[in-house]
């Protein structure tokens, strides 16, 4: 079983990104980490926390029109897990605020199954045309509640789980 955990438009808050994925560790570590941009640095420091916990650990991150210094991030990155195939991109560039048809082309195109973005600060979660796409929303006030982040596991056979997951207190 792989456990993905995906967050998104962190914008600065690390304390509460920090907060969220050690929430989201309890249980069984992380293997995947996904950012979907607007504050990618904000996983620069809590990366070592995820491989300590599992040295096989990998993080994926896609640049976000607010990442402004960190022309080293692509801007969609392919992934997978599991043999399912996976992508991130922040959403601006495929404007997700007014249509997601242009996102699901693009996965469509590089052939994902499972498609994290982020942007409209919006938690979102629902399977198009067989695409699972997935918004983890803004981080944000840690309240009950409120939507933390995005957990998706994928069993060894390639089957999908995904989840968006509620902050715990
Ligand atoms: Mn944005």
């Amino acid at each position: 079983m792989k456990k993905i955990i995906a967050v998104s438009d962190s914008h600065g808050n690390r304390d509460l990104l920090r907060n969220a994925l050690s929430q989201a560790a309890q249980g069984s570590p992380i293997d995947l980490c996904v950012h979907c941009g607007d504050g990618v640095r904000d996983m620069d420091s809590l990366a070592d926390t995820i491989t300590q916990a599992n040295p096989h650990a990998r993080v994926y991150t896609a640049r976000g029109n607010c990442d402004l210094a960190s022309f080293d991030v692509p801007t969609l990155t392919l992934f997978e897990a599991n043999g399912v195939p996976m992508m991130v991109t922040h959403g601006h560039l495929f404007g997700v605020k007014h249509e997601l048809e242009s996102l699901l082309c693009v996965a469509e195109a590089r052939k994902a199954k499972v498609v994290f973005f982020g942007h409209t600060h919006h938690p979102f979660l629902e399977t198009v045309r067989g695409i699972t796409l997935i918004n983890p929303g803004a981080i944000c006030a840690q309240m009950p509640g409120n939507i933390a982040y995005a957990q998706v596991l994928v069993d060894a056979g390639g089957k999908v789980r995904a989840d968006l997951m509620k902050w715990l207190d």
